[in-house]
């Protein structure tokens, strides 16, 4: 899927800013039509945005099911022979999109963007109007999942309910993402293929464009490869092929080189469509314990993150994008995992430019209830409907971000009760898939299983694992974590040979508490914690990365385990340092491994 950007041919308006909003209390706006008129009794709510933070209203804030926006537009009156298309960065979780009282398209998903062209729908002699229908109800269909509870004890009242689920971030809602509405031409370029591959000095591009619309079956596409002083440094033709770029510049963190992979559809020897894709030329791949970035060996630092900030909840905001990059630049971090769903195309584009790797992972958490005997992979609960919906997913995630020079690998699921039998062949099934769609990238599965207990070690190329010692298990014992760490690290690496990625682990961490010696939720005892984790990963050369979890401190759902939120950010909620922050900042300025 393309990301829409501005060409010769093509122009973007932004639909960003305060909508109305309005509560469906009883979830029956939908049957009753609402849609139809323009909402009435509304409230301002700014898009993109989470809704649940905005308000002093907690019913807002927890509702459960349907809420309701709506914006209105003018078409450019220079758009009359264009095709029209409106796109939803994302809303969480599932959505239907009404343009002037009519329907036009539903989505499930509440990480990935969609679209839906609307040329018919639209007019240009009056303002249009926008609606719409957010729901946020979780169930075993979705991902993430969850599962709504209804009370039947005299504790509650009659008809009570919460929605439940297993992950541990907030369920924010609403629109969270951009939502723009684009033109391009009738025959258009409809999605870009673009694998990077390194020859000696050169980089070796091989591509494939596809094109719709009224004459696609006579548009010629010219290719452009343009560096960065604007040079055309080669050029091709046709729906697909491969180009060489003689001494190449190649992207990696140090040198996030980006050159323009311009397309520019020929109808009748006329330019009709061009869309310009930054691409980079950097291989990734697995080689014993290895994972090798153009050919050498790398070592991930970094985090695993989340979209989460005051007020805004999940929904992007460009202050905080560019903050937070700012922060894994000033840390020494060359990587992060999009844990526990895809993030932002807008954070994803400045992963590319300034050089970050990243871990895409797809929005399969919480399907574990840490309880051998909760069974998850079974008919009531992860069955077929959520493995073709998963399925689904990883077919949107890497039609969106298969062209990124950041994405060095996928992670198809966080912490899953991988112990369970069934859960071989449901994540076979899930890694096939991802295997058929890219053949560049390796995959991994975040465990948090023991080794001697998964059932899907053999399924991933990279082993991810996350592991809380002296935290969940043994608390305050920090004397133990080398013992045991070293000892499971071993086992993994015993067991299936793969490199060894330890993407977890932390200590929540109140930034102002301090205790020495070092006491749970200090300063001194998030610093001591990774000390000592940091010394077996100095031990061990299968070991290709250290993710702390977690990049800074985020909403979780309320619980007597969490103060306010989840604390083991090395950041606070406002991005400013804890100790540990700069701990990491000398360790990773100074690590050996590269
Ligand atoms: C891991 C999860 C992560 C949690 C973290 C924690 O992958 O989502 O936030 O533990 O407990 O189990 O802090």
């Amino acid at each position: 899927m393309l990301y829409p950007r501005e060409t010769r041919t093509r122009e973007v308006k932004d639909l960003n800013g305060i909508w109305k909003f309005k509560l469906d209390k009883e979830n029956k706006g939908y049957e009753e039509k609402w849609y139809l008129q323009p909402l009435k009794d509304t409230i301002p709510m700014p898009v993109p945005a989470s809704y649940n933070d905005i308000t002093q209203d907690p019913e807002i804030r927890d509702h459960i099911g349907d809420v309701w926006y709506e914006t209105s537009f003018w078409v450019p009156s220079g758009w009359t022979d264009k095709r029209i298309v409106l796109r939803v960065g994302s809303a969480a979780h599932r959505a239907k999109v009404f343009v002037n009282g009519k329907e036009m398209v539903e989505h499930k998903g509440g990480f990935l963007p969609f679209e839906v062209e609307i040329t018919d729908a639209v007019s240009f002699d009056a303002e249009n109007r926008l609606t719409i229908l957010v729901n946020n109800v979780l169930d075993w269909t979705c991902l993430p999942p969850g599962f709504i509870r209804y009370y039947d004890d005299s504790f509650h009242p009659h008809g009570y309910k919460t929605q439940e689920y297993l992950f541990d971030f907030l369920n924010y809602s609403g629109i969270h993402r951009p939502v723009v509405l684009y033109a391009t031409p009738k025959t258009y370029i409809s999605d870009i293929t673009v694998i990077p591959d390194i020859q000696g000095q050169n980089g070796i591009v091989e591509y494939k464009v596809e094109i719709e619309g009224v004459n696609c079956q006579k548009a010629v596409p010219k290719i452009t490869i343009i560096d960065r002083e604007n040079k055309v440094v080669v050029e091709g033709s046709g729906t697909s092929g491969i180009l060489e770029i003689k001494n190449a510049q190649f992207w990696e963190p140090s040198n996030p080189y980006l050159y323009t992979f311009r397309v520019e559809t020929l109808v009748d020897g006329k330019v009709e469509d061009v869309y310009e894709l930054p691409i980079g030329i950097r291989t990734v791949k697995v080689e014993g314990n290895r994972l090798l970035l153009n050919g050498k060996p790398i070592y991930l630092k970094g985090f695993g993150k989340h979209e989460d900030a005051d007020i805004r909840g999940k929904g992007y905001d460009s202050v905080i994008a560019v903050k937070d990059f700012n922060l894994l630049k000033w840390i020494g971090a060359n990587s992060f995992r999009t844990s526990h769903y895809p993030y932002a195309d807008e954070i994803m584009n400045l992963a590319d430019e300034l050089g970050i790797l990243v871990i895409d992972e797809a929005p399969a958490v919480g399907m574990n209830f840490f309880n051998k005997n909760e069974k998850v992979f079974c008919n009531e609960r992860v069955n077929e409907d959520t493995l073709n919906h998963h399925i689904q997913v990883i077919r949107e995630l890497i039609k969106r971000d298969k062209n990124h020079p950041c994405v060095i690998m996928w992670s198809v699921a966080n912490e899953a009760a991988t112990y369970e039998d069934e859960a071989y062949e449901y994540f076979k099934k899930v890694i096939d898939e991802v295997k058929k769609l890219d053949k560049t990238r390796p995959v991994t599965i975040v465990e948090s299983s023991f080794p001697d207990e998964t059932k899907v070690g053999t399924l991933v190329d990279v082993i991810c694992v996350n592991r809380y010692y002296s935290w969940y298990t043994d608390c305050g014992k920090l004397e133990l974590i080398e013992y045991q760490l070293e000892k499971e690290l071993l086992r993994w690496y015993e067991l299936f040979k793969k490199p060894v990625i330890v993407s977890e682990y932390g200590a929540d961490t109140i930034a102002g508490f301090h205790s020495d010696p070092p006491v749970m939720f200090s300063e001194e005892y998030q610093c001591r914690m990774l000390e000592e984790f940091h010394k077996v990963f100095d031990k061990l050369d299968f070991v290709i990365g250290e993710h702390v979890w977690n990049f800074a401190d985020f909403a979780t759902k309320q619980a007597v385990h969490r103060v306010m939120g989840n604390r083991k950010g090395v950041f606070t909620r406002q991005r400013q340092p804890k100790a540990a922050a700069f701990l990491l900042k000398r360790r990773w300025a100074n690590l050996k491994r590269k």
